[in-house]
């Protein structure tokens, strides 16, 4: 595979320059065919997982902004709330509607073989972004997305340096089933803190979301009691906000009694950080938009584009936190 680091992207500074360069070009391009009529208008259907957390918020307006009509985009945006099968009968719309491409950010890794099959039979090119799909390469044209699995090795070796020394009861709050991110931090993590003695003590999915972090904790707390549990770690920032207030309902102290580690770093996770609630959070960069968008009109311009690019994220401890927290644009 080839691994392309988009880096820039992961500086706010360097993110408002690649968004400044990616409009200046798209603007180029009804004026560049000549005619500038609604017949440059790329028609394009989005499938999006749903509406679960900060982090898609902020991926969604990403979108929104990349896909503009000022752009030379008409979006037809869906929200799947996180139904595997809702959002493949979007996707099979959008084959029906004709659309010029489809972009989606599936739920989960499998079961997108027939669909993208029929996209492909129908001409319409596929850009994935943001998770992975199990479905041979041929059957979409690009992804752009982030390194799931260096995500959780990252979230794991600061875990193992932290606490491996010590005897550490550790409960996961696990991504949606299924989906690409919640496998790949899954099995990072547990490859950084092997031989070390952190204890994963249980597992559950909390669907990304901070109800369902704070109820699967809730669960955890009434098994374990807060003594019973040395470290959360959540596979979003959501879930562990989630986790946050049930370990203060219950009368525990979170980043003290209960350490927890997290991935996203969206504002309210970097803001529990900078409040000590949160000990350790791997950043994930939501803003995919601008990339999408440069695919998107690659591929229909006929342009050769590679397979993937991976978008390069950084980690945050406490004090890294207070410094970037007020630059952040998410
Ligand atoms: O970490 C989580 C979101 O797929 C990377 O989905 C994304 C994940 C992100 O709901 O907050």
């Amino acid at each position: 595979m080839n691994k392309r680091f988009l880096s820039t992207i992961a500086i706010a500074g360097a993110a408002a320059l690649a968004l400044t360069a990616c409009s200046s070009d798209s603007d180029a391009d009804p004026g560049a065919t000549g005619d500038g009529g609604s017949g440059d208008t790329i028609t394009v259907g989005f499938a999006q997982t749903g509406a679960e957390s900060g982090w898609r918020a902020a991926n969604t307006e990403s979108m929104e902004n990349a896909f503009s009509e000022a752009n030379g985009f008409e979006l037809i945006f869906n929200a799947a709330d996180n139904d595997p099968a809702a959002q493949i009968s979007a996707v099979r719309n959008f084959i029906n509607q004709g659309v010029d491409a489809i972009v989606i950010a599936p739920v989960v890794e499998d079961g997108w073989d027939d669909v993208l099959e029929e996209a492909k039979e129908a001409g319409i090119p596929v850009i994935l972004e943001d998770r992975t799909v199990s479905a041979s390469e041929d059957l979409y044209a690009s992804w752009v997305g982030l390194d799931f699995h260096a995500e959780g090795v990252k979230a794991g070796e600061w875990a193992a340096e932290q606490y491996g020394d010590t005897a550490t009861k550790m409960v996961v709050l696990e991504g949606t089933t299924g989906s690409a991110p919640a496998n790949d931090r899954a099995a990072g993590f547990a490859e950084a803190i092997e031989g070390t003695q952190i204890e994963q003590i249980a597992t559950q999915t909390g669907d990304f979301t901070r109800d369902g972090g704070k109820s699967v904790m809730e669960g955890y707390i009434a098994q374990y009691g807060i003594d019973g549990i040395d470290l959360v770690f959540a596979h979003n920032d959501d879930m562990g906000l989630g986790a946050i207030e049930a370990i203060e309902a219950a009368g525990g102290t979170p980043g003290e009694d209960i350490k927890i580690i997290t991935i996203d770093a969206v504002k309210d996770g970097m803001q529990a950080l900078v409040d000590g609630k949160i000990n350790y959070i791997v950043e994930c960069n939501p803003l995919l938009g601008d990339k999408a968008a440069e695919l998107v009109k690659q591929v229909i311009a006929g342009e050769s584009v590679d397979k993937s690019y991976y978008v390069e994220d950084q980690a945050f401890d406490q004090a890294a936190a207070a410094e970037v927290i007020d630059t952040r644009p998410y």
